[in-house]
């Protein structure tokens, strides 16, 4: 069994169903660019493939109702923060709510490699926040967290 192919026809299937869980349509091109890339280079210096950017979340200790809180990300590339991201936006909903109820906000870039929302909540409850990152060819995003608010 060839474990190398499968794998990555396996990431090819993940990549795309990311991106149309989405909603947008990201630089479609560039994902089957570099599959075919690291097609051509399978064997080769693993240095020398693309990686992907790494996404750190950090969600409000303390969120209370009805009082401003900051959600925010930390973009990271080969060690190195993360500032010319292409698009990175916050998906929040109430925990159990359908999909249409589920809110994208666009993110400010508010620090080296950092991006971030301000958001109120109105009512206590727990929420899932989701970060969607578009950067150096890549999409990252993550299951949703869950964030507390009392
Ligand atoms: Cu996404």
């Amino acid at each position: 069994m060839h474990w190398g192919r499968f794998s990555t026809a396996l990431l090819i299937v993940i990549l795309v169903f990311a991106m149309s869980a989405c909603g947008n349509t990201p630089d479609s091109e560039t994902a089957s660019d570099s599959a075919e890339h690291s097609d051509n280079h399978e064997g080769h210096d693993p240095d020398a493939s693309p990686s992907s950017p790494e996404v750190k979340l950090t969600l409000p200790e303390d969120a209370k109702a009805g009082k401003e809180v900051s959600i925010q990300i930390t973009v990271t590339h080969e060690g190195e923060p993360v500032n010319d991201a292409d698009e990175v936006q916050f998906e929040i909903w109430e925990k159990g709510a359908p999909e249409d109820e589920h809110e994208m906000i666009d993110a400010e870039k508010t620090g080296d490699g950092v991006y971030s929302v301000k958001k109120t909540f109105q009512d206590p409850g727990e929420y899932k926040v989701m970060y969607h990152v578009t950067a150096r060819g890549s999409h990252v995003m993550e299951p949703a967290e869950t964030l507390v608010v009392r």
